[in-house]
């Protein structure tokens, strides 16, 4: 395969591939994860996994690098990284958190098509071509049409009447803020955007919430770029948020139905923040603060 200009062999990715290396970002289904990151273990690998196969597991830290990388002090091998939705919303969370102690929050998603794979983004292309040229339109990846819709249904539903993305959202935002009792309520929605997930967060908190302190402490937070300025039409859009590093954070304001409250909104790239470049982040920032590498 030929990436960014160099020639690289693309090797099939058997147990003994694992010998010598000293890191593996797997983003993989989770039956592969399961199946290889043993393997890569037990051969001295670390493994920056990203899919669901161990982030609930309590012996495997769940990080987002910028909220808990000291939780990697423990790790026995593996890492795993968070669902898309779960970082990018808590990029704008996370430092109110900090100034604030948040007390619940509510998730509504806006999710890419992209977080479904390959397929939906050519279904959404094959659907918007279709309409244009006055064809009739057809579907396989997604139980409804997709262009020109949103879809309120992300993974399979529970017994409790989330779907499984809604879940996620909820246990991996308490594991990786360290918050286990946190009362969090997601609506995960699939909307006709190619690319970066969009939250809009409603949160509560335990001390009276001051805007201009807020929209300092997202300034400073490395994962965020606070564009909040709604009276020039400046917020963020996924578009503007895909490929970069940063999640967006902007229209901030006190909520008027919640104590303490705060509304806001969140775009973030989940090809980057939410997948492979968290993981990549993990590993740097382990680095750079002379965490072993090596499990113990
Ligand atoms: C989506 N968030 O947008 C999902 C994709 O647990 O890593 C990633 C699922 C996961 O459909």
């Amino acid at each position: 395969m030929e990436v960014g200009g160099k020639k690289l062999t693309v090797q099939e990715a058997k147990p003994e591939a694992f010998d010598g290396l000293d890191i593996a970002l797997f983003a993989a289904e989770g039956a592969i994860a399961k199946a290889l990151a043993p393997e890569a273990v037990k051969r001295g690998c670390l493994v920056l996994d990203k899919s669901s196969a161990f982030r609930m597991d309590p012996t495997i830290p769940l990080v987002v690098p910028e909220i808990n990388l000291e939780a990697t002090r423990s790790h026995r091998g593996i890492i795993a990284s968070p669902n898309c939705s779960t970082a990018i919303a808590l990029m704008g969370l996370y430092p109110l958190h900090q100034l604030f102690g948040v007390k619940r929050a509510f998730f509504a998603t806006y999710q890419s098509v992209s977080g479904t794979g390959a397929d939906a983004i050519d279904e959404l292309e094959a659907q918007t071509q279709a309409y244009a040229k006055g064809e009739a339109l057809t579907k396989k990846v997604y139980p409804y049409q997709i262009f020109q819709n949103v879809i309120p249904h992300i993974d399979s539903f529970g017994g409790d009447g989330y779907t499984g993305e809604e879940t996620k959202m909820r246990e991996e935002s308490r594991k990786i803020m360290g918050l286990p009792a946190l009362k969090v309520s997601a609506t995960c929605v699939r909307v006709p955007v190619v690319r970066a997930h969009s939250v809009a967060v409603n949160a509560e908190f335990e001390r009276p919430v001051d805007l201009a302190a807020a929209r300092q402490a997202l300034a400073a937070f490395p994962g965020a770029s606070l564009l909040d300025d709604p009276a020039n039409k400046v917020y963020p859009t996924p578009l503007d948020f895909s490929r970069q590093v940063k999640c967006g954070v902007g229209r901030l304001r006190h909520d008027t139905a919640l104590d303490n409250g705060l509304a806001f909104w969140v775009s973030g790239d989940n090809l980057w923040k939410g997948a492979a470049l968290n993981s990549i982040q993990i590993a740097e920032a382990m680095i750079k603060a002379g965490i072993p590498l090596k499990a113990k």
